[in-house]
């Protein structure tokens, strides 16, 4: 009856039935937006065994938005426990990757059916600005699991021609299994598109999986549980665990029946990610950490789109973006131009309510990281760096700081090394004539997550492309990331690729069959 009926509904049968939790309702955004409160174990929602629990905070004003469960470790076993039978003994270990597929796309086409809702939660927990939560946030989490449902059923091998032990034959061939059971750790800044990115790739290749989301923004992924037992995911398959980093993403980094550990988050924490799966049972891991991406912006460049390009290079979600240009390097002669326009451009940005259609430039994540953003300013004016633009903390409530312009930054200042995460620009300058120069500095960096080139003469870029120590180069364009494309670090920007055809091998095992006949 149970297969039949998770059947039935991920081809598009009966969705009607609602699931069963305890729900937080909240009129917000012109809606009514409701989502679970408690951790999702096995389909259910249900407290922590410990019954302990958080607030989670709106960080337009401040605001406890609801009470949140906070797992134990006893959680971690139970979740895990579940997670492993379902991927032994359940229907998911069972269903032909066709119909694994099905539940991927009906959970899709679910979240497009939620996407305001969605967008809204998003929104209120972690700052994001309404119109570009819907359109990034929630439209490539979206866009995510419609790609990885396509790949289920093209997961294969190959066969290869050995040496024969003659008289008889052999043949080789290759098998791509599931891992099994896999924990998830994500970041804030994109919270659900953080899950999204992973979980699909991770679910197309075949595995069952338990994730905890940032703790400062749970609410989306607890929404998306949801809609994981609405479209008729059996149970076990997928589990969220709300809480902390130190106790549950630990507990699962060190965790004896996880088999691989999906991470992004600080270069720090990802360190101790790759010790504990090292220490525990040397399970396999993949790390998106931080970065310090390098922007480069030749005098030869169209200039209007160079300056609107940087700008979302470094603004865009709040500079709260992983691959944000965290240093841009501007060729002398056109430097004090770029500048003027910059600070024109920026001055059009519209900070305020993220739910207001009208607003660019919403409130940062959360408190500590404000109060860090605020400290990085100090820094880089203390020592001599020169702020032509914001920086100042908005005189309402909330954390709104606004978008900054640093000038005059050296290449040992700690602005020209240190990642900031939030809407800050840090500018410097170069010489135009010498290309090697300005690759030399932009590689000399400990990071390797992204970069960018804004030139007009194709042949200089195709070969700057060629030495960039970055996982992705843009050239003429920033933050066009698509989930076609593979997306990941070089250095200690981390290792693993999300998205595109790469990132499914992060999510499987491949075994060697030899047959001798
Ligand atoms: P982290 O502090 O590293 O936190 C990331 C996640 O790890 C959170 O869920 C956190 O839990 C958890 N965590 C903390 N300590 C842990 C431990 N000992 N074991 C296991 N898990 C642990 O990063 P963040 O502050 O959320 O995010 C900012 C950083 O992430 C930036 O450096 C940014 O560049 C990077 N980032 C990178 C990318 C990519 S794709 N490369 C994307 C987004 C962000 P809590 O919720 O309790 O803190």
């Amino acid at each position: 009856e149970f297969v039949r009926n998770c059947i039935l509904k991920s081809r598009g049968g009966d969705t009607s039935d609602e699931v069963k939790y305890d729900p937080v309702n909240l009129r917000v955004n012109n809606m009514d937006v409701c989502f679970p409160h408690q951790l999702f174990i096995n389909n259910e929602f249900v407290d922590s065994v410990s019954g302990r629990a958080y607030a989670t905070i709106n960080p337009s004003d401040e605001s406890v938005i609801c009470s949140i469960a906070k797992a134990s470790k006893e959680d971690v076993d139970v979740a895990v426990h579940c997670a492993g039978e379902a991927f032994s003994h359940g229907e998911w270990g069972k269903m032909s990757a066709r119909d694994r597929a099905r539940l991927m796309y009906k959970l899709a086409d679910l979240m497009e059916e939620h996407k305001e809702e969605l967008a809204t939660i998003e929104s209120i927990d972690s700052g994001a600005v309404y119109t570009l939560a819907l359109k990034t946030h929630i439209g490539m989490s979206i866009d995510a699991f419609r790609y990885f449902a396509g790949w289920c059923d093209k997961i294969q091998g190959q066969t290869i021609p050995i040496s024969h032990a003659r008289p008889n034959r052999n043949l080789s061939y290759t098998v791509k299994e599931p891992i099994g059971v896999c924990g998830i750790v994500t970041p804030w800044n994109y919270p659900l598109m953080m899950l999204a990115w992973k979980m699909s790739a991770c679910l197309a290749a075949g595995n069952t999986v338990v994730l905890k989301p940032a703790q400062v923004t749970p609410l989306t992924a607890l929404k998306f549980a949801e809609l994981v037992v609405k479209a008729g995911f059996p149970p076990g398959v997928i589990n969220i665990l709300t809480g902390s980093g130190a106790e549950i993403g630990a507990a699962l980094t060190g965790h004896p029946d996880i088999r691989k550990l999906g991470f992004t988050g600080s270069t720090e924490v990802g360190q101790e990610i790759m010790r504990c799966c090292a220490m525990s049972n040397l399970k396999k891991c993949s790390l998106e950490l931080g970065g310090k991406s390098p922007l480069i912006i030749f005098a030869d460049c169209d200039l209007d789109r160079a300056v609107k390009q940087a700008s979302g290079a470094v603004f865009f979600n709040k500079g709260e973006n992983c691959i944000a240009a965290g240093r841009i390097f501007v060729a002398d002669s056109i430097h004090d131009e770029f500048v003027n326009r910059m600070i024109a451009e920026v001055g059009k940005m519209k900070i305020g309510d993220p739910l207001d259609r009208a607003t660019a430039h919403g409130p940062q994540n959360h408190k500590a990281h404000f109060d860090k953003l605020l400290e990085y300013l100090e820094i880089g004016e203390k020592e001599g760096a020169t702020l032509v633009y914001g920086g100042k903390r908005l005189d309402r409530k909330g954390l709104f700081l606004e978008p900054a312009i640093f000038t005059d930054v050296t290449d040992s200042m700690y602005v020209a090394q240190e990642e900031s995460f939030g809407p800050i620009m840090v500018i410097s300058k170069f010489d135009d004539m010498d290309v090697a120069d300005v690759i030399h500095r932009a590689n000399r960096t400990e990071f390797g997550l992204a970069s960018g080139i804004f030139t007009k003469d194709i042949n200089k870029a195709m070969h700057i492309a060629d030495r960039l120590e970055a996982g992705t180069v843009f050239v003429n364009t920033y933050n066009k990331t698509d989930v076609a494309v593979p997306f990941g670090g070089f250095k200690q920007s981390g290792f693993g690729k999300d998205l595109g055809e790469e990132a499914l091998h992060e999510w499987l095992k491949i075994k060697a069959v030899t047959v001798e006949y």
